[in-house]
């Protein structure tokens, strides 16, 4: 069975992006795959957390994760921290990997900003713990939003690097997952950036824990245009906050951009808005309930995390002792 490898920083509330992105598809891939769920805290200090909130936040990661349908027992979900494998073979990465590839990497160009001198070492090598993470377990199939793409084709060149330099067949290839709809969702605030959770704006993103009247009000006051919606997805070309909202409907009602328009088409903002805020409401209120529901009870999410990551163990320890062996470290 192809095994399935993919993470979710513990930076805040999981969002919409997250959820269409990755979460749903991740819960899909359960049915015939082997899935392991990682939640990156590793990766999450890249940027300083406070703490005790880097904590929470692992915690309510995994909630919403559960709560969207993960399955803790056919599949393995844990904390990257608690398996040593991911930073042992990411550190032989940062040994394989070429500054000249880091340095094309976008989403550290778009993290770091002109600042880039006072940003740490662990965000512009964060590529590299990616690769070790996926490879610590040879998972071949990575579901991931658009712009991790990137980060996938830097892994398969690691892989193949450390293939030719150390003379072996021993790490796979891996194939991003993209999914074909809401791959990249954008801010509610500003058609031109992702949705994400570091964004200053609460106002830019729907978390996966808003309620009913809060996903309303941010849908209301989401930037928009003045013009009706057009009839067809061409009509969409330069209207990129009109062209997100539409994309959500499509991926949360499972249609095409087209048959949004169809339906649609004509409409001012006023009546599409609140037909998408139904459409989110009945996805999202279930998952935060449930969430919420799940977080009465920290010893039991804990319990989980503390399980998966010493079945992840189990896999990673033996792939990655054999890589430090061919490395040439004495075993
Ligand atoms: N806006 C998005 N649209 C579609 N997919 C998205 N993903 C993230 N944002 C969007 C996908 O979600 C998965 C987990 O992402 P992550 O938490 O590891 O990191 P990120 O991509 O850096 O997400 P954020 O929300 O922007 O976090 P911060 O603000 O902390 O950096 C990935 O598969 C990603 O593709």
């Amino acid at each position: 069975m192809t095994r399935v490898f993919s993470g979710i920083q513990p930076t805040g509330i999981p969002h919409l992006g997250n959820y269409l992105g990755a979460i749903r598809n991740w819960v899909a891939l359960q049915d015939d795959h082997e899935c392991i769920f990682c939640l990156v805290d590793l990766h999450a200090i890249t940027v300083w957390q406070n703490p005790t909130e880097l904590r929470e936040q692992t915690r309510q990661q995994a909630a919403v994760l559960l709560a969207s349908g993960i399955d803790p027992v056919k599949h393995i979900l844990f904390n990257q921290s608690a398996v040593s494998a991911h930073t042992r073979l990411g550190w032989i990465f940062n040994c394989v990997a070429r500054l000249g590839w880091l340095n094309r990497m976008t989403q550290f160009k778009d993290k770091a900003g002109k600042d880039r001198e006072n940003h740490s070492a662990g965000l512009y090598v964060y590529p590299n713990l990616m690769a070790a993470d996926i490879l610590a377990y040879k998972a071949t199939r990575v579901p991931v939003g658009d712009d991790q793409r990137q980060h996938i084709e830097l892994a398969n060149d690691i892989a193949k690097k450390f293939n030719h330099d150390y003379e072996v067949e021993f790490f796979p290839e891996i194939e991003a997952f993209v999914p074909p709809q809401a791959a990249r969702v954008m801010s509610l605030r500003d058609g031109a950036k992702k949705m994400s959770k570091s964004d200053a704006s609460a106002q830019s993103r729907i978390d996966m824990t808003d309620d009913a009247d809060t996903i309303a009000l941010k849908i209301r006051r989401a930037k928009t245009d003045p013009e009706p919606l057009p009839s067809s997805p061409e009509g969409l070309a330069e209207r990129p906050e009109a062209r997100n909202l539409v994309g959500l409907y499509a991926a949360l009602a499972d249609q095409t951009p087209e048959q949004v328009l169809q339906q649609h088409g004509g409409e001012g903002f006023g009546p599409f808005k609140k037909a998408l805020t139904d459409v989110l409401v009945a996805r999202i209120e279930p998952i935060a309930q449930e969430t919420a529901r799940l977080l009465g009870d920290v010893p039991h999410i804990d319990a989980i995390l503390r399980d998966g990551g010493q079945r992840a163990a189990t896999i990673a320890d033996p792939i990655v002792t054999e890589a430090e062996r061919l490395v040439g470290f004495l075993k």
